[in-house]
């Protein structure tokens, strides 16, 4: 797993059922016109494009949760889909880009990295960029939004058991997730987030000690487990200055740089095995403008860097205490 030279599986996930308004079912199709399949081929990565997944006609019977969970028919079914095709694509030894579509495609896009895994007796740690921590439940959500509770279905919080029902798919420890770029958390959620002990890094912790610090000890956590690292990238991690185009906007996001110097490192780092881009909804960007960073930043992920990587000299290297 390195984002230098490897092929890529690019798997098209037009879901919206799990947001609060419809839109996100329109991402991948905006972020291919964005050029994003040119970039990465563009960058020297062999790419195969599975073009968009579709529901199937019959959907998956689910008992009835306690609480609310909106069309858990439809996100079971994509769930299910979803897990099929990011295993095989990391079966076949590529990195498996997904592009939605809302964030309840995580439950089914790292459901199947997860069992992968779990197979190969890898270590799956999981970098979850976003504004939102995604750790309700069905008996806690305000909304019944799935795309607020994927994080905690891959967590085993209880309730949506019957998102996979029998069906193969892993789960992430709690103690590998990275919840990072947060600065909007339910009552319901910061219980449950501080009961599990998740890494919450939150837009305070990034002011104060900035993204370079925070993520390179992930990074470094993960290299010495010799792990594999899912990137989960929610746009809503992106400050709504830059990225408009999404449905659950919070001031104070992560600036244009910050944003790309997380994915520079994370290209160096050589351990992300794949990728979510969620949550893109192009009916509320302005121009392409959303989608057109999303190209650029996930470009910085795969191996786009301005000018040739510096190599600082020991002595600069000491001078300047990096
Ligand atoms: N926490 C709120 C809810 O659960 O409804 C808002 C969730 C927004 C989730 C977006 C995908 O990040
Ligand atoms: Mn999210
Ligand atoms: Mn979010
Ligand atoms: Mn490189």
């Amino acid at each position: 797993e390195d984002t230098h030279k490897q092929k890529l599986t690019v798997i098209g996930a037009p879901i919206e059922e799990g947001a609060g308004r419809l839109g996100a079912l329109m991402g991948p199709a905006a972020l291919r016109t964005a050029g994003l399949i040119h970039m990465l081929e563009d960058l020297g990565h062999p790419v195969e494009d599975r073009g968009d997944l579709r529901l199937p006609k019959t959907l998956p019977v689910v008992p009835p949760v306690q609480g609310l969970a909106h069309y858990i028919e439809k996100i079971a079914a994509w769930s299910r889909m979803l897990a099929v095709e990011t295993y095989d694509a990391m079966t076949n030894g590529t990195l498996p880009v997904i592009l939605g579509g809302d964030h309840s495609l995580s439950m089914g896009s790292i459901g199947g990295i997860a069992r992968y895994c779990e197979e190969h007796n890898r270590e799956l740690f999981v970098l979850w960029l976003d504004a939102h921590s995604d750790f309700n439940t069905p008996a806690t959500s305000p909304s019944g939004n799935m795309h607020g509770m994927s994080a905690a279905l891959l967590c085993r919080e209880p309730g949506l058991e019957g998102v996979f029902g029998d069906e193969p798919h892993g789960f992430v420890k709690p103690e590998n997730l990275h919840l990072f770029g947060i600065r909007s958390i339910d009552k319901t959620e910061r219980v449950l987030l501080r009961e599990r002990g998740i890494d919450v890094i939150d837009m305070r912790q990034i002011d104060e000690f900035g993204v370079v610090k925070l993520l390179r000890r992930i990074i470094e956590r993960v290299q010495k487990a010799n792990g594999i690292l899912h990137v989960s990238f929610d746009v809503d991690f992106v400050d709504p200055s830059f990225a408009p185009g999404v449905g659950t906007t919070v001031p104070g996001g992560a600036t244009y740089r910050e944003a790309h110097l997380v994915m520079e490192m994370l290209h160096d780092s050589d351990v992300v095995g794949s990728l979510d881009v969620v949550e893109l909804n192009p009916f509320l960007d302005e121009r392409g403008k959303s989608a057109l960073l999303l190209v650029d930043l996930v470009a910085s992920l795969f191996g786009r860097q301005i000018f040739d990587k510096p190599t600082l000299s020991e002595q600069s290297a000491a001078a300047l205490n990096v």
